[in-house]
């Protein structure tokens, strides 16, 4: 280890301006160089080893960036002049992952100017204080609109488009998928001392790359859809329209203590982590403990959300972000451990549930849900909480599950070549330094290749979304050709009810050029036929 000199340097003079000294490491002991120091409106930059002298008139607060390491604040006391030596970590991620989750259902309010973007019924206290405590993003998006293509496109930010569909595997294909850069890999390239845990619903369905194959130390292996329904088999098929008790349901509490073991595992170890842990909750059979649906059941129900199976069930996820949130606070992690929470895609419309068939109300003010390219599919409850993250902070710039690698990659300070990724950092939102994610696109594009006439205004084999400003541009494809174009303006009709493709021709046109263009770049399969799908993932 490098012994550092440590320097005491007092610049006192006839003012009460002092100069405040300190030395910046790592973990290791070896000086951070370049580190930028910060105090009210002063800069200073740490020297090759590490060494600082910035002035102070005071109490006041030091904020230490450091490329690749969390931000450090220290409170100064009055007559503080040397800080002696600092320590700056590796960030610890956490990733949250829900399943069918729709935007409305939190307790959050997820737009601050429009109160219908809450649950009239159900209580999230949890993830309300977790979006207290963080950056929530108005307009968050999955990046498919169920399950399997959002998965796949989180671990490598690459859109649904370029991915197979296929219910036969495609063994190219997978090959190609296997070797792209995704987080685990981006982290331990940065520093190989991270540690990588996936847990619950893996769900990559049909060829069913592994994590251990893309870069996770520990797992639960290539899990599928079913297994966080345990409870809800009748004579041996899976029911999907149970709704019962359960004393782990949807397996919440033992993924939860698996992941908060997995991180006492790291800080004992002195590693940086990365967990991520996938819930099979709030998917299909609504499963619930009997203690939660007895505290729901007398809280005023609401037009849209009514149901206290479902609620009960939504508790159990709460309380199981709830403990995890406690176990980072009490490893003492909180300062250097951001924490990212998203849906895999929207609500579902309806749950026909034995105690009452809900209405196609669950999503509103957005329209539709699952397995449709319209809001209510895809825009999902989405935030980041750690630190240097304003509290309660909010941004209507649109991000995806995309931008999540490229993010992760900015706040470790990675210079790992990510290929041809469709996602950006949104690092710059996350500190309010500005409000443009720049993509390698000047747009964001989703797709959804199911085609569910309950779920599709337009019965096609499959749709795609194009979205740059306000702006959302929809095509739909049937036998492979383009079946109807629609273009909405989600800041004044998030509900897409009012088609402006008639009387925005142009627009309308520019924006379907660029999906063309994308389509032809990357020979989207834009039809349900995959067997000349091409490997370029
Ligand atoms: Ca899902």
């Amino acid at each position: 280890m490098k012994q550092l000199a440590c320097i005491l340097f007092l610049a006192a003079g006839s003012h009460a301006i002092a100069s405040v000294t300190g030395t910046i490491v790592d973990d290791d002991g070896e000086g951070l160089a370049y580190c930028v120091v910060r105090s009210d409106e002063l800069e200073s930059r740490s020297a090759a080893d590490g060494s600082f002298s910035i002035d102070s008139n005071g109490p006041g607060r030091l904020r230490i960036d450091c490329r690749g390491y969390a931000p450090r604040f220290i409170d100064l006391d009055a007559g503080v002049t040397s800080l002696g030596r600092i320590t700056l970590k590796r960030p610890n991620f956490i990733f949250l992952l829900s399943d069918d989750q729709g935007w409305v259902q939190t307790s959050t309010q997820m737009d601050p100017d429009d109160p219908r973007t809450q649950s009239d019924y159900f209580r999230t206290p949890r993830i309300d204080s977790f979006f207290k405590s963080g950056l929530r993003f108005v307009r968050g998006y999955a990046p498919g609109t169920y399950c399997m293509p959002t998965r796949r496109s989180i671990q490598v930010s690459q859109s649904p488009l370029r991915h197979a569909f296929s219910s036969r595997p495609v063994p190219e294909w997978t090959a190609a998928y296997k070797k792209l850069p995704t987080i685990p890999r981006v982290l331990k390239t940065v520093d190989p001392d991270y540690r990588a845990a996936h847990f619950g619903k893996w769900d990559m369905r049909y060829d069913d790359p592994d994590p251990t194959e893309l870069g996770y130390d520990v797992s639960d292996g290539a899990t599928g859809n079913g297994e966080g329904n345990v409870g809800a088999f009748v004579n041996g098929r899976l029911d999907k329209v149970t709704a019962r008790p359960a004393s782990d349901p949807k397996n919440i509490f033992d993924l939860t203590s698996r992941g908060a073991a997995f991180m006492e595992r790291q800080v004992d170890a002195g590693r940086p982590f990365y967990l991520q842990l996938s819930h099979y909750a709030l998917h299909l059979s609504v499963i619930y403990r009997q203690e939660s649906y007895n505290a729901v059941k007398d809280w005023p129900t609401g037009e849209k959300h009514y149901l206290p199976s479902f609620a009960a069930m939504l508790k159990d996820m709460d309380d199981g972000f709830g403990q995890l949130f406690d176990k980072v606070r009490e490893l003492g992690i909180e300062d250097h451990t951001y924490i990212i929470y998203m849906a895999d895609n929207g609500g579902r419309p309806t749950l026909n549930l034995s105690d009452g068939a809900s209405r196609e109300r669950r999503n509103e003010p957005l329209s539709v849900g699952k397995h449709s390219i319209y809001e209510g599919g895809i825009r999902v409850p989405f935030g980041i909480a750690g630190p240097g993250i304003e509290p309660g902070s909010f941004t209507r710039t649109p991000v995806s599950g995309m931008d999540i690698l490229p993010t992760v990659a900015d706040l470790v300070g990675s210079d790992v070549e990510l290929g041809d990724i469709d996602g950006g950092s949104f690092k710059s939102l996350v500190f309010q330094q500005s409000d443009i994610v720049e993509r390698p696109n000047p747009y964001q594009l989703f797709h959804d290749k199911s085609g569910n006439p309950k779920t599709s205004k337009q019965s096609a084999d499959s749709e795609t979304a194009l979205m740059q400003d306000d702006y959302k541009l929809i095509k739909t494809w049937r036998n492979g050709k383009q079946h109807t174009v629609e273009l909405y303006d989600l800041a004044k009709d998030p509900g897409e009810a009012n088609d402006l493709a008639a009387s925005m021709p142009e627009r309308t046109a520019r924006m379907g050029k660029l999906m063309d263009d994308y389509i032809t770049r990357w020979q989207g399969n834009v039809g349900i036929d995959h067997d000349d799908w091409p490997i370029n993932p």
